[in-house]
């Protein structure tokens, strides 16, 4: 079996897996929500990195049914898991740039959330500044009609492209994560806490709310509180966890 037919064997057999890894208000550390990360249990292989594979359905043309797979997973995680239903709490997807160009989606994903009893408001959808930026007006037509659903959207992997302020202000998020290179040791390093704090003054200049990814250590949210980060996720709160083991417990006092 080339991994191609394994792919689509593995979204057609629910051989994939949604695990789940909190947000937290970074003053309170109450759970906001949480992102789903895909997770492929290969029956030979054994377990294959989202890193690897998201590229390989992304050229391959199976990303459609993979992101879609992982959508209808989110409603009913959002539908059903106890550690969901606190009030405001949501699920955030990682959409790929190609879904943008799939202009069904929008419609598609009104009717997946009907069906399964689930505010639009509880899902957001993850994109990349870097992925919007190189496919052009089609992606934001679309962004726009997917947020016409009711779903939030977030930007994720902020800083790391090239997007300018009257670009990011066109685009209808209203969160914006900060990628983990800016958070990593951002304790030891004076330059980087000003770039992080004019980040921060910059999203909350545009009324977004303001993540910070990959937080690992108490220094690093020290800072971050500081610098008046909103939403804290990050190995320091949990790892990603399997959906069925997801309690959304906080470790921050
Ligand atoms: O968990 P981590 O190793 O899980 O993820 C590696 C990369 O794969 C990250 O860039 C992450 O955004 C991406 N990724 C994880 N799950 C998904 C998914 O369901 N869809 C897409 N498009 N990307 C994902
Ligand atoms: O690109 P995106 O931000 O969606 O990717 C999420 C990726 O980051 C996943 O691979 C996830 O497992 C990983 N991740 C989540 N928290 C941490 C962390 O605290 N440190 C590191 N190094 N990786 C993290
Ligand atoms: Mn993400
Ligand atoms: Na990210």
């Amino acid at each position: 079996l080339s991994l191609l037919s394994a792919l689509r064997v593995a979204v057609e057999q629910d051989h994939l897996r949604q695990f789940l890894q909190p947000k937290v208000d970074a003053v309170s550390g109450a759970l906001v929500g949480a992102e789903a990360l895909v997770r492929w249990q290969h029956p030979t292989r054994g377990f294959i990195s989202p890193g690897e594979f998201i590229p390989f359905a992304e050229q391959t043309g199976r990303i459609r049914d993979l992101t879609r797979w992982m959508l209808r997973r989110a409603i009913r995680n959002l539908a059903h898991l106890p550690a969901l239903q606190a009030p405001g709490c949501y699920l955030a997807v990682n959409i790929s740039t190609l879904d943008l160009l799939d202009t069904d989606l929008p419609a598609w994903l009104a009717t997946q959330l009907e069906a399964g009893g689930v505010d639009p408001s509880r899902l957001q959808l993850e994109v990349t500044e870097s992925g919007l930026l190189a496919s052009g007006n089609g992606p934001v037509k679309v962004l726009t009609a997917l947020r016409a659903v009711g779903v939030t959207l977030a930007l994720d992997d902020f800083g790391t492209g090239q997007s300018s302020l009257a670009y990011l202000q066109r685009l209808p998020v209203q969160e914006l994560k900060i990628d983990r290179s800016f958070v990593s040791n951002v304790d030891h390093d004076t330059r980087r806490q000003n770039l992080l704090n004019a980040i921060v003054d910059l999203g909350h200049s545009l009324g977004l709310t303001v993540t910070a990814e990959g937080v690992e250590t108490v220094g690093e949210l020290q800072v971050l509180r500081r610098c008046g980060v909103d939403l804290i996720q990050g190995y320091l709160i949990s790892e990603p966890i399997n959906e069925d083991d997801f309690a959304g417990q906080s470790v921050l006092a």
